[in-house]
């Protein structure tokens, strides 16, 4: 009414439209079209739709072009200033007189979980679904953590059940003795090269290697979970500083999409579930950005190598001159990429996709976005690889991401196949067993394997072989002793009438494994051992002598231990705890050695990150009770970075199914 009396103000449309009438139109339409994009990356199978509005799979990093669909020019990442939150100090450190010191302290020693009474709580900053700003550099979410740390089974670090009943018992000095091994690593590593992706103890400096794209620390992230496992609270507390004053995003070399998956991402979201603290958090899912424009293929098979300045990608030039993707590395994506998308809180955004979300220039707004493209992009990696033809049932090691076809018919289980199958039946276990496509596919191929690559040698060792297009290499490589354990985790949820079968198959395998360290002159394994020529279970080669503190066999025991209880396992590991006392420690950190079979060890100067992160980790829960961080609860990502089960019913997860 009063507008017709003040036309002069309110002019009728050429629609013939008013003002209120216009308004409410155009909200209209905003709202559709909010409810539309929101659609076209939340409904299944979109990816045609996604195909059609996104920029065309070229070399635009996926960030980008996520964020130009929605008309929002991204700012290339800036790295948030280090966080100025004060650490919270282990016990006996600090000012005892200040009130905030004594409640960090309280903090520190508080057990997180109802049941739990060792574990060093650190959720000072992180308890409920609490996060930190967008301008600290945070990345807001709905996640729960202390809802999820309800959930789990046990208590993360267990009960330590041996300790109240033997307090002065063998096992606990033998787990105390790889304590003081992971300490004396880590004090190396933090004396000559803090900071540094390696130490290099020989010549008592530091190593940054040219896999990580010019990011650093990689020991320290390999390392967090292992510290704090083993409670040395001193040094984990060291390690999280640095993360959260020195780990830098902003970095801009080429880096092995891989290896930064498995150790970085790894590292930070196990840190982040062991601890809430939201600095792992917030940095696993910016890294995880940066990953993205490896998927930016025709295929949507990522590309082994990503440029973190360009956004470009390519292929290693060995693998097949630089036209092949490699399996164990498109293949070992899926369980960092969906906890990238759990963190990320975007369940909750699909629920909400009728209600605008924030501001489109947000942060918040853009990650969630990106990380619904991340989760599809690994499902869709799955879709290629089960609709593609497989020789025999077969994975080949070599794919084209640009065609999906097999580039070489090359099956391996250890190197460049290993942990694609390791993440199959991971995925199937992460998911509470409801990924029921990454269970069939495991047993599908584990089925393969066993006819086609499975040998027994003339002295009655069980074997796997390579396999080239049908002719076998009788070789197991160092890496291929891995599957021992997989095996017998995934023993369990076989058909009925294969699970003793492949709980035998999984001891045997190990037992392979045992003799090739048993029949070197430091008992230590070589990198690679033949079945030929009437030599079992050795290397033939110098070159293929070395041992790099390699884990896989030890991974293997720690499975069998806690499959069977046999103290066969125990033995072994010994064996190898005191092995590595004698022909790997140095006077500055740990070491490889460059040939088994000689007892005067020739070292190679290279303190490896998976030492610390796997080979000492496995050790640890092979001396510890089940309930430490219990397979009911936790999957080790294949750098032994523990990552929950999901144990929820999924409504209410931030990511979806799991
Ligand atoms: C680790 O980085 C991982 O276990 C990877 O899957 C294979 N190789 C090394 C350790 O040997």
């Amino acid at each position: 009414m009063l507008m017709r009396k003040v036309p002069v103000f309110v002019p009728a449309s050429p629609w013939g439209l008013r003002l209120p009438q216009k308004f409410l139109f155009l909200l209209f339409l905003s709202g559709l079209i909010t409810l539309c994009f929101g659609a076209l990356f939340l409904l299944p199978n979109s990816s045609r739709l996604k195909r059609l509005f996104l920029a065309p799979r070229t070399q635009q990093p996926g960030l980008e072009v996520v964020a130009e669909v929605a008309g929002h020019p991204l700012a290339r990442e800036q790295e948030s200033p280090p966080n100025p939150a004060p650490a919270v100090p282990a016990p006996g450190e600090g000012d005892a007189s200040s009130q905030a010191s004594t409640r960090r302290r309280k903090v520190w020693l508080r057990r997180t979980h109802p049941t739990g009474t060792r574990e060093m709580a650190t959720v000072a900053r992180s308890s409920g679904s609490t996060a930190l700003r967008p301008q600290e550099g945070g990345i807001p979410f709905s996640f729960d953590f202390n809802a999820f740390r309800s959930r789990l089974r046990h208590p993360v670090l267990g009960t330590r059940a041996d300790e109240s009943k033997e307090p002065q018992s063998l096992v606990r000095a033998q787990r105390e003795k790889i304590k003081e091994m992971m300490q004396f690593a880590w004090r190396s590593y933090k004396l000559y090269a803090m900071g540094k992706n390696e130490l290099r103890p020989l010549t008592k400096d530091g190593y940054e290697g040219s896999m990580f794209g010019g990011l650093s620390g990689a020991t320290i992230i390999d390392s967090l979970d292992t510290l704090y496992l083993m409670e040395l609270q001193e040094e984990f507390q060291e390690a999280k500083t640095w993360v959260e004053e020195n780990f830098h995003l902003n970095v801009s070399g080429e880096a092995s999409l891989f290896e930064v998956n498995i150790r970085y991402i790894g590292g930070l979201l196990s840190a982040f579930y062991l601890t809430g603290e939201e600095v792992f958090r917030v940095k696993a899912i910016k890294l995880g950005e940066k990953l993205l424009p490896a998927f930016n293929t025709p295929t949507g098979i990522p590309k082994g190598v990503v440029n973190f300045k360009s956004g470009s990608n390519r292929s290693w030039g060995w693998a097949m001159a630089g036209s092949s993707s490699i399996l164990a590395e498109f293949g070992s994506l899926h369980l960092e990429f969906l906890h990238l998308t759990e963190l990320s809180g975007n369940q909750v955004f699909a629920e909400k996709a009728s209600v605008l979300p924030a501001p489109p220039t947000s942060e918040w707004w853009k990650v969630k976005v990106l990380l619904v493209s991340v989760s599809w992009q690994v499902r869709n990696i799955r879709k290629v690889l089960r609709k593609i033809n497989k020789p025999f049932g077969l994975y080949p090691n070599f794919l084209s991401p640009v065609s999906g076809n097999w580039m070489q018919h090359h099956v391996s289980v250890g190197g460049l196949g290993d942990s694609f199958y390791e993440y199959l039946i991971k995925s199937w276990l992460m998911s509470a067993k409801t990924d029921v496509e990454a269970k069939d596919m495991y047993y599908e191929a584990l089925e393969a394997i066993e006819t086609y690559l499975l040998n027994v040698s003339p002295g009655g060792l069980t074997y796997i072989a390579e396999w080239r297009g049908g002719i076998l290499d009788h070789k197991m490589g160092h890496l291929a002793c891995f599957s021992g354990g997989m095996i017998a985790l995934g023993a369990e949820d076989a058909k009925e009438e294969k699970r003793a079968h492949y709980r035998e198959l999984a001891a045997q395998i190990t037992k392979t494994c045992h003799e090739s360290y048993a029949r070197s002159d430091t008992k230590l394994g070589p990198e690679a051992f033949w079945f030929n020529s009437g030599r079992e279970a050795v290397a033939t080669q110098l070159s293929e002598s070395y041992y790099i503190l390699r884990p896989e066999v030890v991974e293997s025991y720690m499975y069998l231990w806690r499959q069977t209880h046999d103290p066969v396992y125990r033995e072994w590991g010994w064996e190898v705890v005191t092995a590595l006392e004698k022909y790997c420690r140095t006077e500055a950190g740990f070491s490889g050695i460059q040939d088994v079979y000689s007892s005067i060890p020739n070292h190679d100067n290279k303190q490896q990150t998976f030492f610390l992160a796997e080979t000492l980790k496995y050790l640890y829960l092979l001396f510890s009770e089940d309930d430490m961080l219990s397979l009911e609860d936790w999957v080790f990502n294949t750098e032994a970075h523990p990552l929950p089960v999901n144990h929820s019913d999924g409504s209410s997860r931030a990511g979806g199914r799991l």
